[in-house]
C-alpha cells in the first residue's frame, strides 16, 4: 500500500501532493513501482497534527481518487463520515479508518475497512502513553472491532496496531515482535511503520527505552533503511498489507521476500 498524502503538513511528504497534478503523477509512479494499492489522505494524523475541515479534505481527495481509480484500487485514509462517503462515492474501496469509527460506512458502501488501534488523538497521543501490556490491550482492541465490523456486515477487513499511534518506542518495538500473533487471529494484518520516529530514534543510535527526541533523530528522509528492515519483518510474519511511502525499493525487497520464501 503506497502513501499519497495530499496534505501540507503530513509528517514526511507534507506539501509535496498538494497539488492535484503532483497527487496523480506520484499515484501513477507508485503504480509504475508495482504498489497493490494507493492510500490517499487529506488530513495529517501526526502527533501535534490539527484538524481540517471535512470540506476542504473532500476538496483535496475527491478529484485524486476519482483519477487513480481506474487505473489501480485506492483507499482513503479518513476519520470523517462525509470524507468516507464522498471518497467511495469517487471509486475507493477501501476505508483506513485510523479512528476505528467507521466501519458502518464501509458496510454501506460494500468497502474493504481497516481497523487501527490508536490511544488519544494526533493532539496528545504521543505525551505520555501507558499501558499495562500493550501486545493485549491492542489485540483486544482489534479483536473487538472486528466483532462489530463484521456484524455490521464488512466483508473485507484489515488489522493494524496502530504503529506510532499512542505509543512509544518500546511499545511499537513490542507490537511488531507480536505481529506474528495478530497474524494468527486469522483476519488480514496491515502495518505502517514507514519513516515513523522510532525508525528515526533508533536508526540515530537512541535506546529501545528512550522517547523519541532524546537523541537528534534520523530526518524522514534518511529511514529508508529501518523501513525496509520493518517492511521485510512484517512480510515475514505474514502481514498481508505494508503501508509505505517508498514503493518502489519495497517492491524490491518484497519480490526478494517472496521469492526466497517460495
Ligand atoms: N500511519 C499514518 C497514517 N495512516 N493508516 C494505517 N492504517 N496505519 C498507519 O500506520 C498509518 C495510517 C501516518 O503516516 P503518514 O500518512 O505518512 O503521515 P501523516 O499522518 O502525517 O499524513
Amino acid at each position: 500500500m503506497g502513501v499519497l498524502n495530499v496534505t501540507s503538513d503530513s509528517f514526511s511528504d507534507g506539501g509535496l501532493y498538494l497539488d492535484f497534478e503532483a497527487a496523480v503523477r506520484r499515484g501513477r509512479e507508485m503504480v509504475a513501482e508495482g504498489v497493490d494499492v494507493v492510500d490517499v489522505g487529506g488530513e495529517s494524523t501526526r502527533p501535534g497534527a490539527g484538524v481540517i475541515a471535512a470540506e476542504e479534505e473532500i476538496r483535496r481527495v475527491v478529484p485524486v481518487i476519482e483519477a487513480l481509480a481506474a487505473e489501480v484500487r485506492v483507499s482513503v485514509d479518513t476519520t470523517k463520515e462525509s470524507v468516507a462517503h464522498a471518497a467511495l462515492c469517487a471509486g475507493a474501496s477501501l476505508l483506513n479508518d485510523v479512528s476505528s469509527s467507521l466501519a458502518a460506512v464501509a458496510a454501506e458502501h460494500g468497502a474493504g475497512f481497516v481497523a487501527m488501534h490508536r490511544k488519544g488523538t494526533p493532539g496528545d497521543m504521543q505525551l505520555d502513553p501507558r499501558y499495562d501490556d500493550v501486545v493485549k490491550e491492542v489485540h483486544e482492541f482489534l479483536c473487538q472491532r472486528v466483532v462489530e465490523a463484521q456484524a455490521l456486515g464488512v466483508a473485507e477487513l484489515y488489522i493494524d496496531p496502530g504503529i506510532g499511534f499512542g505509543k512509544t518506542v518500546r511499545h511499537n518495538l513490542q507490537l511488531l515482535a507480536a505481529l506474528p500473533e495478530l497474524v494468527a487471529t486469522g483476519i488480514p494484518v496491515l502495518v505502517g511503520t514507514s519513516r515513523k520516529g522510532f525508525i528515526g530514534h533508533l536508526g540515530a543510535g537512541g535506546s529501545c527505552d528512550g522517547r523519541v527526541g532524546e537523541v537528534a533523530p534520523l530526518h524522514p528522509d534518511d529511514r529508508l533503511e529501518g523501513s525496509l528492515a520493518s517492511a521485510v519483518w512484517a512480510m515475514a510474519c505474514g502481514v498481508a498489507l505494508v503501508r509505505v511511502h517508498d514503493v518502489a525499493a519495497t517492491v524490491q525487497a518484497a519480490r526478494l521476500f517472496r521469492d526466497t520464501a517460495a
